[in-house]
């Protein structure tokens, strides 16, 4: 069996001990393939340099099979980080050729931003999944090695929450922005459709670039060209201020407070608690700092009216109306008081996103009752496992063993179905985006081992 190929489907599909064998070794042999002497690529032909947020999910899937790889993982993320604390969302691989990914590293020129590391990055962060993930490996094994990686981390982590809720708290209301849609990780969401159709630029502009994803991967279920092009002028405007954040408000074109990053915020908090528990620190201070983050988004980002959360337009001060997936991953907050989970749980099982004890399609990304719901558009319609893995873990953070064994089953079948691809067709389950992707595999891991 080779990496992401769903060799042996049939029996793949055959289900119980024998499907969760085969879903394992094409898992570990999809990680092993990927493996690049001190991090794990997302996949070997997309993305050829090391993800934020990828590394996380990757490390909490090696914890089961590789763990001193899982440690690695985090730290040679960590490494790169800057001295203002964020976590670069690419750290670029020096070895790998010029032009093997657009924007490349002298695109982003870190090099002359104030606090850079050494090494080439990027300048804006993703979702802080990383302190979550720091605990889950630890917890899978815990050993003198695991509380060491916990020591060298736990600083660093606490950091990277001081710049999200420091000089990423653009709204005053203590949330983080976000000044990029690539920060939210779901690039091209619908959620972002407004905040982006006020950014000024012209898909010509593109013709000035080589886009490598598009080589890749077809097209048609990409971003567009207006998109990227979109994309490159927000880049211009941060790294013409060199990534600094002071006066963003008066300067910047998109600053939008996202459900997911401040809802992996708050569970970061959560998670640090019990790190400081390890490495004696205070664990008090964080659970103060993950009720206030709840309570703040429960405050600024949701909408009574609709019983679910949307992103905030900083610009406008208006919440962006899409109704995506987006919206439920404040059920990953275990303190997400009651009211606001009965409300996102009944969106969640409605036929926006039909999660149900036993589910008859994939979870979606966006509302699939939407009329420009794109079944093979990336993130405007198809199935991705690092979201139904977080909506998994929420929904069993919220004592719902029924639904989450529901999507746990769903996510099981894409890959028995298709293999470990990047994203999965909504309603088919085919596979779409890069065939052998990391985070697939690993979360696929951990499912597995945590029935
Ligand atoms: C995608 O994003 C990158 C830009 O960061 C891209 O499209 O080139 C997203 O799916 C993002 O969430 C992910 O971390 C990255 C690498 O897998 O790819």
């Amino acid at each position: 069996m080779t990496g992401g190929t769903p060799a042996g489907a049939a029996s793949l599909r055959a289900g119980g001990a024998e499907r969760s064998a085969l879903l394992r070794r094409l898992a570990v042999t999809t990680l092993d393939a990927n493996w690049e002497h001190d991090h794990t690529v997302p996949s070997r032909t997309l993305y050829p340099h090391q993800w934020s947020w990828d590394s996380a999910f990757i490390a909490i899937g090696l914890a089961h099979v590789r763990p001193d790889r899982a440690w690695r993982e985090l730290r040679t993320l960590f490494a790169a980080q800057w001295a203002d604390g964020r976590v670069p969302h690419i750290v670029f691989n020096p070895s790998v050729r010029a032009g093997a990914y657009f924007p490349g590293p002298e695109f982003w020129d870190s090099g002359r931003a104030a606090g850079a590391p050494a090494g080439a990055t990027s300048g804006i962060v993703q979702p802080p999944v990383h302190a979550p993930a720091a605990w889950l490996v630890h917890r899978r094994a815990p050993s003198e090695a695991s509380v060491r990686a916990l020591r060298w981390l736990y600083p660093r982590l606490v950091a990277q929450q001081r710049y999200l809720t420091g000089p990423r708290d653009v709204g005053g209301g203590g949330l983080a922005c976000i000044v990029h849609p690539w920060e939210s990780g779901l690039d091209n969401s619908p959620a972002w459709d407004e905040p982006m159709a006020a950014v000024p630029a012209d898909a010509a502009v593109m013709r000035a670039y080589r886009r490598h994803d598009t080589a890749h991967a077809d097209a048609a279920h990409r971003p567009t060209d207006l998109d990227y092009a979109r994309y490159v002028a927000i880049v211009d405007a941060y790294r013409a201020g060199r990534y600094q954040d002071q006066g963003l408000p008066g300067r910047h074109p998109f600053l939008v407070e996202c459900p997911l990053v401040n809802a992996a915020l708050g569970a970061a908090e959560h998670a640090l608690a019990r790190i400081a528990g390890v490495v004696g620190a205070d664990p008090g201070s964080h659970r103060e700092r993950a009720a206030r983050i709840t309570e703040a988004l429960v405050d600024r980002l949701y909408d009574p009216v609709t019983g679910t959360f949307h992103p905030r337009d900083l610009r406008t001060d208006r919440l962006v109306p899409a109704r995506t997936v987006l919206g439920l991953m404040p059920l990953i907050l275990p303190d997400l008081p009651a009211g606001q989970v009965r409300a996102v749980l009944a969106e969640a099982c409605s036929p926006r996103f039909g999660l149900a004890a036993r589910m008859d399609r994939p979870l979606p990304t966006y509302d699939r009752t939407a009329p420009d719901f794109e079944p093979l558009r990336y993130w405007r319609g198809p199935s991705w496992l690092n979201i139904g893995w977080l909506l998994w873990r929420g929904l069993r953070a919220h004592h719902r063993p029924d639904l989450a064994a529901g999507l746990r089953e769903s996510m099981f079948e894409l890959v028995a179905r298709s293999g470990c691809h990047e994203y999965f067709h909504p309603d088919t389950g085919a596979g779409l985006g890069s065939p052998a992707f990391s985070w697939t595999a690993a979360l696929l891991l951990d499912a597995l081992a945590e029935g």
